[in-house]
């Protein structure tokens, strides 16, 4: 382990170099971050502002930290999963100077030791994914929320907690839930998950997709992405549903609908896309044909009950990396890919870097309004805060105009007709 007091304790400081070239990869895939650093690095507003930051420090997080710094914060950083940071990136971040406690493979006790030390120094801002360290001040360090001006918050979970928290007159600054940004949540949803889905499940079984049954279960942001980019490569998509606005945007987006229990006779891919437990359970993959790929990528790993599928199998083996043969008594073999964990973040990369760009600008966005706020001496309630509408359009605008695609402009005839409540039909 590499460590310096103050400054960084990273797994091994030499792999800064492959690190720093994936960093410079990202950044030329993330053009929205990088037109915002341009812009914002000649005026320094985060000058006199620390940000503590939680979030899995991967090559995207560490262009929006290089973003941040370049535009004058002071950041301290650590990891929001002990089992997500990337050592290489944490290297070339400490060798660049960044104050950054980030391994791959922390101790729970490690996990809040380094979220902890990014709090040393009191920071004026905290970015969280997760809420582990707004909880973390809450509860360890509530001392320091007074000078803490707010905080941002990356997850639908996070933000549900700090909801319930809020409602509970218990948030102590306020926070703005970047997730439920619609160039946030959208994007990661349908697209990044679309397209990272199909890349893990091709990385662990190198199959082909055309001409396949791939049979989608939930039909919500997830499921449509995965769903749109399976049919792209060929494959014949089933979708499962519960829910019938759900399976009737699935049949009207050309879809077949069907019980599970059908398409575990007919299915050669599944993919799980519910956040339900027990959607593939015994009773499916006694169905299922030989041969039959299965896997998550819902948040939790509790759709596929593997506990189910080991008590049908007499043999259970690793065929490749991320990929497990269950052989049942019935003859048939079943691979699960990444023990049923996501399999887009387990055996691919999660969200393309492009993705991640429009869910980082938010982030970025967010705490430049902080602390404009908070220059112009103007206090917002210790509340969750959504962003506002316009800072969505004005981002999906910059990620256009860098996309080199324009679009039409309202006149000011056609804004004033579309409030004009005068006007007849
Ligand atoms: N990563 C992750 C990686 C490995 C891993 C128990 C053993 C999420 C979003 C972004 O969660 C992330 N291994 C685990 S949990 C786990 C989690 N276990 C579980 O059994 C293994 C993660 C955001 N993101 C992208 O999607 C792309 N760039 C990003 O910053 C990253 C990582």
């Amino acid at each position: 382990m590499d460590y310096k007091e103050g400054a960084y304790k990273v797994r091994d400081l030499s792999l800064a170099e492959a690190g720093r070239k994936r960093i410079e990869w990202a950044e030329s895939r993330m053009p929205v971050l990088m037109h915002l650093r341009e812009r914002y690095s000649k005026t320094q507003p985060f000058k006199g502002y620390k940000i503590a930051g939680c979030l899995h420090v991967t090559k995207e997080t560490a262009v929006l930290i290089e973003t941040f710094k370049a535009c004058g914060a002071e950041v301290a950083w650590s990891g929001c999963n002990p089992l997500s940071t990337q050592d290489d990136i944490a290297a070339a971040l400490a060798a660049a100077g960044v104050e950054i406690y980030a391994w791959h493979g922390q101790t729970v006790e490690e996990f809040y030791w380094s979220i902890e030390r990014t709090l040393d120094k009191p920071p004026h801002l905290t970015l969280d994914d997760g809420a582990d360290l707004i909880f973390t001040v809450h509860h360890k360090r509530p001392d320091l929320a007074q000078h803490i001006i707010g905080g941002s918050e990356e997850t639908t979970t996070g933000v549900k907690r700090l909801r319930a928290m809020a409602a509970d007159g218990k948030l102590l600054y306020p926070v703005f839930a970047v997730n439920d940004a619609e160039t946030k949540w959208d994007f990661d949803n349908v697209y990044g998950t679309g397209q990272s889905t199909i890349d893990g499940i091709l990385r662990a079984t190198s199959v082909l997709l055309a001409g396949k049954n791939f049979v989608v279960a939930g039909y919500g942001h997830c499921g449509r992405g995965v769903a749109m980019r399976a049919r792209g490569m060929g494959a014949n998509v089933i979708v499962t549903e519960v829910k019938p606005t759900a399976a009737l945007k699935a049949v009207l987006d050309g879809f077949r609908v069907m019980p599970m229990d059908e398409a575990a006779e007919i299915g050669d891919i599944f993919v799980t896309a519910t956040g339900m437990k027990d959607v593939i359970r015994g009773r499916h993959f006694r169905k299922m044909k030989d041969g039959a790929i299965v896997c998550n990528t819902g948040h939790y790993d509790v759709e596929l009950n593997l506990k189910e599928l080991a008590e049908l199998a007499v043999r259970v083996r690793e065929v490749r990396p991320n990929n497990k043969e269950y052989l049942l008594e019935n003859g048939r073999r079943i691979y699960v890919l990444a023990d049923g964990r996501l399999v887009n973040l387990a055996a691919a990369e999660g969200h393309p870097s492009e993705v991640m760009d429009m869910s980082f600008a938010n982030q970025f966005m967010a705490h430049l309004m902080l602390v404009e706020k908070h220059k112009a001496g103007e206090k917002l309630p210790p509340q969750v805060i959504d962003l506002p509408e316009e800072l969505d359009q004005e981002i999906a605008r910059i990620k256009l105009e860098t996309m080199g695609i324009r679009i039409d402009t309202l006149t000011d005839e056609q804004r004033a007709y579309a409030t004009d409540y005068t006007a007849g039909t």
